[in-house]
């Protein structure tokens, strides 16, 4: 019997309009902690490279539950996480998410990742598009910072 229905679904996937992406994510990685933690940090730069603001609401990450912006803030000298509801990125502009400031936290772990490991993390925007990046699982922050990255 002829089923055409493969054909239409092939089709329509061919004929759905090419988005693209106005963010770039780089430099993404991952805090490897005691396998005994059920939470850690994700880090990375992402850059509107689009013609309009883009409003990032929200991230995920593969082998986490739940994935939050948070940043930290020194509060009466002590550091303290505060969750972000929307990072709004004119065009051209840049963010660092890094250790002390902007960060991605991977909460509801499944297992903790270990260095070596990649884990792929994706920011949201709210038109809901994700940008994805695969980040490198490591103990410790990239040498010399993201700052002095060329
Ligand atoms: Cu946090």
């Amino acid at each position: 019997m002829f089923r055409p229905l493969h054909l239409l679904v092939l089709g329509a996937v061919l004929a759905a309009p090419a988005i693209a992406d106005p963010l770039t994510v780089e430099g993404a990685w991952v805090r490897a902690l005691p396998p005994t933690q059920s939470m850690t940090a994700g880090y990375l730069t992402v850059t509107n490279n689009g013609s309009e603001a883009v409003r990032i609401v929200g991230a995920a990450a593969s082998g986490a539950g739940r994935t939050e912006l948070h940043e930290s803030r020194a509060e009466g000298g002590a550091m303290r996480m505060v969750p972000v509801a929307v990072l709004p990125l004119a065009p051209g502009e840049s963010a660092s998410f890094e250790p002390g400031g902007l960060h991605l936290m991977l909460k509801d772990l499944a297992r903790m990742p270990a260095p070596g490991e990649t884990v792929r993390l994706c920011l949201i925007t709210d038109e809901g598009e994700p940008s994805c990046a695969e980040a490198a699982v490591r103990r410790d922050a990239p040498a010399g910072g993201q700052h002095h990255e060329h």
